[in-house]
């Protein structure tokens, strides 16, 4: 369909063409068009205006990260487009797509050094440097067609964000505009059956097999619970795949388990997942170990090599491996048993890890199955790696190798927007949580029902203890000085409680799931009472 459109308005159709519903964010001058667009659309797409363009960024990446759909915000050029980069490069490190929407200068004055408002040297350079694409959009009649293209990028072969610019005065330019863009995902590599073979082979042969699983794997949990069926082969992940074999279930192994099998293992069957921890927590590879990976980006196959190379969608590439396999009468003995006993031991060794255990027990208890757990770069953070079992994929909401602290509340926000009828729970330290605070009004005021559990040891606990044990107690910039959480979340407008100990918790999250709106839980704490979770993540530097 042909219309007479400003360029703001080819973008905002656009965007609704391709099933936006959210859009986080903060207008400026800049921008007015594009919101004015907004505004006329505004009974088919939702502003979510926040007090930080961070904030904004972050949620857009929750909202991308717990669907698989795409998350969206905007935000002035400049300095708007830089407080967001943090998230940008959390979203690029565990593969979400997320669309960054900002505008530029004016067009003829990019690039000249003349010093106007938000002017960066150059800002697409900038984008580029953080996404997997990004474009500008010069005219209005172009943006359908970038905007499908975005989408195509973002979502096709391996995802990712996109940035688009469309400069300040380029938005109000009109023009009659072919609304409806070539639109569609990419198509998926062919699966190679020879590459099939030979990675069946290599199972077949292996006694001990091991499949770990990555954020590329989140679609083909039913290929892989029956690959790990027919070679009785436990499944582990490390973050973004937690949940893709429920960890409940005796082939879902967490990865305090899994590395207690690592040693034996002769295959890895790696499925979606760069091995980040084998490669550089565990590091120590078994003697003998072969790799097969099944990946949908073949430049992983450079980065680390393997034996057998599969580049294909993670379900096509295990539904061929499968079949391959089940045509040649594979059968195994049952590993049931010896699975439940590693999970039995790993739970005794890091019952230690107190009182984190004790709390994420609580947690584990009140969240409902399908409820989300958003994690953070903190004490309880860490240990929920290995001692908060996940059930379903995309539930266990992480930043990827980023660890940037204080990604979690914000993302958190974006979670819960995006999934209204499903409990999300967002565990914080008090140092990550005060990165975005200023965001409890975003919650307030939208009535986002997260729940909000800040674990107050009134210090970077992680540095602290660092400090302690590798610089003999030569403290600096470690302790924190706070306010009070329930009285700064009730000035907010949000439902606060305290609680002392596990106990308390679950209580306090009991009573927040009745409870309207977002609600604050402070765990009080003694600064460097925690047991170091370290040697379960990183156990070749504990000596394990
Ligand atoms: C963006 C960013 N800045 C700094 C760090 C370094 N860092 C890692 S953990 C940590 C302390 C976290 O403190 P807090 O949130 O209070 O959690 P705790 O360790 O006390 O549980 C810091 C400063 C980081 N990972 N990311």
């Amino acid at each position: 369909m042909r219309k007479t459109v400003s360029a703001a308005q080819a973008i905002v159709d656009s965007l609704i063409q391709h099933g936006v519903d959210t859009i986080f964010g903060i207008p400026g001058v800049h921008t007015y068009r594009l919101f004015d667009a907004l505004y006329e659309r505004r009974g088919e797409i939702r502003f979510v205006g926040t007090r930080h363009e961070q904030g904004a960024a972050y949620m857009a990446y929750g909202y991308a990260k717990s669907t698989g759909r795409v998350g969206v915000y905007t935000c002035v050029p400049g300095p708007g487009v830089l407080n967001t980069t943090a998230a940008l490069c959390t979203a690029f490190a565990a593969n979400a797509s997320v669309l960054c929407l900002t505008s530029e200068i004016p067009a003829a004055d990019i690039g000249r050094g003349f010093g106007i408002l938000h002017e960066l040297p150059d800002q697409l350079a900038t984008l580029r440097s953080l996404t997997k694409w990004a474009e500008r959009i010069d005219h209005p009649t172009q943006a359908p067609q970038i905007i499908a293209e975005a989408f195509q990028r973002m979502t096709g072969g391996r995802p990712g964000p996109v940035a688009l610019e469309c400069p300040w005065d380029t938005l109000g330019v009109t023009a009659l505009t072919e609304m409806s863009a070539r639109t569609g995902g990419l198509e998926p590599p062919p699966v190679d059956q020879d590459a099939v073979e030979s990675a069946a082979e290599l199972i077949q042969n292996s006694k001990k097999p091991m499949i770990m699983v990555g954020g590329g794997a989140v679609d083909a949990a039913a290929e892989i619970a029956q690959l790990a069926d027919l070679i009785q082969a436990p499944v582990t992940a490390h973050r973004s795949g937690r949940g893709i074999v429920a960890e409940d279930t005796p082939y879902g192994l967490g990865l305090a388990a899994a590395y207690r099998a690592w040693s034996d293992t002769d295959l890895l069957i790696a499925i979606g997942t760069r091995m980040e921890l084998q490669y550089l927590r565990w590091r120590k590879l078994p003697p003998n170990l072969k790799i097969v990976r099944v990946d949908i980006d073949p430049r992983e196959l450079i980065r680390r090599p393997c034996d057998v190379g599969l580049v294909a969608d993670a379900k096509m590439g295990v539904r061929a491996l499968n079949a391959s396999l089940r045509s040649s009468n594979v059968s195994r003995h049952s590993r049931e048993t010896e699975l439940m006993s590693l999970k039995l031991l790993a739970r005794s060794e890091y019952e230690s890890v107190q009182p984190q255990v004790a709390y994420l027990d609580a947690i584990r208890e009140v969240l409902p199955r399908d409820g989300f757990f958003v994690e953070e770069i903190c004490q309880v953070g860490f240990s929920a790696r290995f001692a908060f079992p996940v059930y379903l994929p995309r539930t266990y909401v992480s930043c990827g190798y980023q660890d940037n602290l204080g990604f979690g509340f914000m993302t958190a926000l974006g979670v819960k927007l995006a999934n209204p009828s499903k409990v999300v729970i967002s565990v914080n330290g008090d140092g990550g949580f005060m990165f975005g605070v200023q965001e409890l009004a975003t919650a307030v005021q939208n009535q986002i029902k997260l729940i909000i559990i800040v674990f107050n040891n009134r210090s970077f606990g992680n540095v602290l203890r660092d400090q302690k044990a590798l610089f003999h107690g030569r403290f600096i910039g470690e302790r924190l000085r706070n306010p009070d959480f329930v009285k700064l979340a009730q000035s907010f407008g949000a439902v606060a409680y305290r609680a002392e100990n596990p106990a308390e918790l679950k209580s306090s999250l009991t009573a927040a799931l009745n409870d309207n709106g977002p609600v604050l839980i402070e765990v009080p704490s003694e600064p460097d009472s925690e047991v170091s979770p370290w040697p379960f993540l990183h156990p070749w530097s504990a000596g394990r």
